[in-house]
């Protein structure tokens, strides 16, 4: 079976972009395949953060993977700070990058432009996620639109690091759903909907209840027209919810359009369809905040699977890297 690895940050509330665009699909390949699925707290450090905030975002993320579908059983879900083999190979990891590179990093290009602190971290962090990648022998990563170049870069690392020193990593593919790929925020639909954005009325989160979905589509930005067209340059709100439609009732978009005429009937339709499909993930995800002793155990059973693979591949880093044995 191929292995498939994916991370997801506890930084905020989970939105429907990180549902469509990610875990959907998480979900739908751990069936088939040898699946490896990681809360990444160590890449929640790269940004100011507050410790209590970090925590409770860490297991709650945790029992909100399990809620939308991730099975801890059968799959391997753990917490990335509970394995001290994601530090030590990101090191290994940054000495085989080039700075050059790094600074090609669009989200590192973003992200630093709207802070005051750019912390080294932030500068290096594609070179933990390498880490992340290739400690598991990933064949695939599923992940959204906006991780394209991180996992072409993460390739990369791994061909130099094998021509150097031997083979030793397997070199993924990113894996791309065809929609929902790129939700956009409901206010700025210029923008990608994120985590950092929530409590803005442009994300709709996970856990927000039928009447708040209601209106945050209801009050979502269109334009001056009248016309239902999926056409992402000239009409990019619009076509946002066309996306949010057809990929929650699996349709193309552009499918999705047919039988409304207005734009109310749409943000009406798109926001039936989404609540339709959060309502079993918020009653799963009640019943599992009611026992934390359980998300906990669960948690240390991944950690323990992760660990048997992991560190195999850093004995095999240390090897070839020539570090003396201990
Ligand atoms: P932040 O806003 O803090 O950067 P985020 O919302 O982008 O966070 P991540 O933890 O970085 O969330 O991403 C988890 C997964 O969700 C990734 O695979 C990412 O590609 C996907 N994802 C995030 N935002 C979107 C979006 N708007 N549309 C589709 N996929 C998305
Ligand atoms: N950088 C990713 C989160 C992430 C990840 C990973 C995704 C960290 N490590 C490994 C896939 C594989 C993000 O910002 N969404």
């Amino acid at each position: 079976m191929a292995r498939i690895f994916s991370g997801i940050k506890p930084t905020g509330s989970v939105h429907l972009g990180n549902l469509l665009g990610a875990l959907r699909n998480w979900v739908a390949m751990q069936s088939e395949h040898s699946a490896v699925y990681c809360v990444v707290d160590l890449h929640a450090l790269t940004v100011p953060h507050d410790p209590d905030e970090l925590r409770k975002a860490t297991l709650s993320l945790s029992q909100m993977l399990i809620a939308v579908g991730i099975d801890p059983e059968q799959s391997t879900l753990f917490v990335q700070s509970h394995l001290h083999e994601h530090a030590e190979c990101a090191w290994a990891m940054e000495c085989t990058a080039a700075v050059g590179e790094l600074r090609r990093m669009t989200q590192f290009k973003d992200k630093s432009d709207s802070s005051d602190f750019v912390s080294g971290g932030l500068f290096t962090y594609p070179a933990l996620q390498t880490a992340d990648i290739l400690l598991y022998d990933t064949d695939q990563v599923p992940v959204g639109e906006d991780q394209r170049q991180h996992i072409e870069l993460a390739r990369d690392i791994a061909m130099r690091f094998n021509s150097r020193f031997g083979q030793t990593f397997v070199v993924p593919e990113a894996v791309i759903p065809a929609t929902g790929a790129r939700v956009m925020d409901l206010q700025h639909p210029e923008n990608k909907m994120s985590k950092s954005e929530a409590g803005g009325q442009g994300t709709i989160l996970l856990l927000d209840d039928p009447a708040t979905i209601e209106k945050k589509f209801k009050r979502a930005v269109t334009d001056s027209e009248t016309e239902i067209r999926f056409d992402p340059d000239t009409k990019p709100g619009v076509s946002n919810l066309l996306s949010i439609l057809g990929a929650v009732t699996g349709q193309e978009p552009a499918a999705a359009a047919s039988g409304l005429n207005r734009y109310g009937d749409l943000k009406a339709a798109t926001a039936e369809a989404v609540i339709e499909l959060l309502g079993p993930i918020q009653a799963c995800y009640q019943e599992l905040t009611a026992d934390p002793a359980e998300t906990s155990r669960l948690m240390t059973l991944g950690a323990n699977k992760a660990r048997t693979v992991a560190s195999a591949t850093m004995d095999r880093v240390r090897t070839n890297l020539g570090l003396l044995q201990r």
